[in-house]
Order: C-alpha cells, then sequence, then structure tokens
C-alpha cells in the first residue's frame, strides 16, 4: 500500500481553509494533522478542543491529533476521539503512557505514540500490544519550518525493523518534521507510512495544492 499524508493544519493560512479543505478530499488525504501546543510541553501554543470539533464539521476526512502537552492523561478527552481517528501523546508527556494508550483505544479510536528526536526506540518496547501508531518526530517539536534531524531517517529504519522482527507489522510509523519531496522519497524507504505535510510538503511556497500533493505521492509510492 502507498504512503498517506497528513498535511498539518498549523500550516493552512485561515484565508484558504475552506477551498483548502474542498481540495483535500478531491485529493483523498488520509488524515488531517492538528498540532495541538500548550505551552508547556513545547515553546509554543497552537490549535485547540474547538478547532479540532469545527474541523470534523467542515470535513469528512479523519483527524490525526497530535497533543504535544504536558500530561494528557484526561485531557485527550476533551478532543472526543471518533473512531477511524489518531490520537497521539508523546512518551515523554506522562508516567502513565500505557494507560492514556488505554484510554484513547477505549474510546474506539486508534492510539500512537510520539517520540522526540533524542528519545530511543527501545522505550516503545513494552508497549507495542497496546499501539496502533508510533510517530516519529524528525524535528524537535513547536513550529513548523525546521530542518530534519538527520539521524531520523535511520531511526525510522530500526523501527520499522524492530516491529517485523517482534511481528508487529501491522502499527503504522508516522513522520513529522520537514517531510520535503526528497525527505519523504528516503522516510518511505525506511519505511514511514504516514506522511505530515508542512511547510515542506503541501503548503509550499510557489505551488498549488494539487502540484504539492502529486509530487509528494509520487515520493512515497
Ligand atoms: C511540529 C509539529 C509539526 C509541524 C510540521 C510542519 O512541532 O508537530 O506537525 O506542523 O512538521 O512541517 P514542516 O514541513 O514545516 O516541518
Ligand atoms: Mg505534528
Amino acid at each position: 500500500m502507498a504512503g498517506k499524508i497528513a498535511p498539518s493544519m498549523m500550516c493552512m493560512p485561515l484565508e484558504d481553509m475552506i477551498e483548502g479543505l474542498k481540495n483535500f478530499e478531491k485529493n483523498q488525504i488520509e488524515y488531517l494533522h492538528i498540532d495541538v501546543m500548550d505551552g508547556q510541553f513545547v515553546p509554543n501554543m497552537q490549535l485547540g478542543v474547538d478547532y479540532a470539533k469545527n474541523l470534523r464539521r467542515l470535513s469528512k476526512i479523519p483527524l490525526d491529533i497530535h497533543l504535544m502537552i504536558e500530561r494528557p492523561d484526561e485531557k485527550f478527552k476533551w478532543f472526543a476521539p471518533q473512531p477511524g481517528e489518531y490520537v497521539s501523546i508523546h512518551y515523554e508527556s506522562t508516567v502513565h503512557v500505557q494507560r492514556v494508550l488505554k484510554g484513547i483505544r477505549d474510546t474506539g479510536a486508534k492510539a500512537m505514540l510520539a517520540i522526540n528526536p533524542a528519545t530511543p526506540l527501545c522505550v516503545l518496547e513494552e508497549v507495542l500490544p497496546d499501539l496502533d501508531g508510533i510517530l516519529i518526530m524528525s524535528v524537535n517539536p513547536g513550529f513548523a519550518g525546521q530542518k530534519m534531524v538527520p539521524q531520523s531517517i535511520e531511526k525510522v529504519r530500526r523501527c520499522k525493523q524492530m516491529l517485523l522482527d517482534r511481528g508487529y507489522d501491522k502499527i503504522e510509523i508516522e513522520v513529522d518534521g520537514n517531510v520535503s519531496f526528497e525527505n519523504a522519497k528516503l522516510l518511505r524507504k525506511a519505511g514511514a507510512d504516514i506522511f505530515v505535510g508542512g511547510s515542506s510538503g503541501v503548503f509550499v511556497k510557489g505551488m498549488s495544492f494539487d502540484e504539492a500533493i502529486a509530487k509528494l505521492r509520487e515520493s512515497i509510492l
């Protein structure tokens, strides 16, 4: 199966929202990636509960809610996760990782664990049965428009190998941060399944959504 695209909605200019969502539906975009930032876990504040709920009203594309917040333990419920959606929490943000992943699955949504560039893959080992997806951050979270941490490609490759070795090939790997057309190609080869498209993949200066999405799709066949 070809890779899937999740445009980073924090990169969507407000004035383009309605036309942009129509375009994403036409281009059969798989997920809308919502960056939730609390000013604590990351040095920025972005997107919240009402934003996510409004997007559900405006589009049929399932949400991919990326919670970059301290102690997501109960807060994830505020987003009313829906079946077919992904909710990711950060390994670094709670001491009750497994409990929160189970809570997400209990809502019917898919549970994903995100790890920062400096967090080693071994922290995933004990929770593989509790996961539907793994979000490998290829930049330090907080902002769009950063350069990819170069070790990310090898990290994705080792992650994919670990999943295959342990019989968890259904767990999807998502990559987030500077997923340019060139990087996407390398990340796809390394084993990534879902590609967050920000300023370097979908919201690319001088390119229409049609052009950028077609080029990104070509990179992740
Ligand atoms: C970063 C956030 C991301 C960005 C996305 C931007 O903290 O989680 O989802 O919005 O990475 O993409 P780009 O291509 O501008 O790096
Ligand atoms: Mg994100």
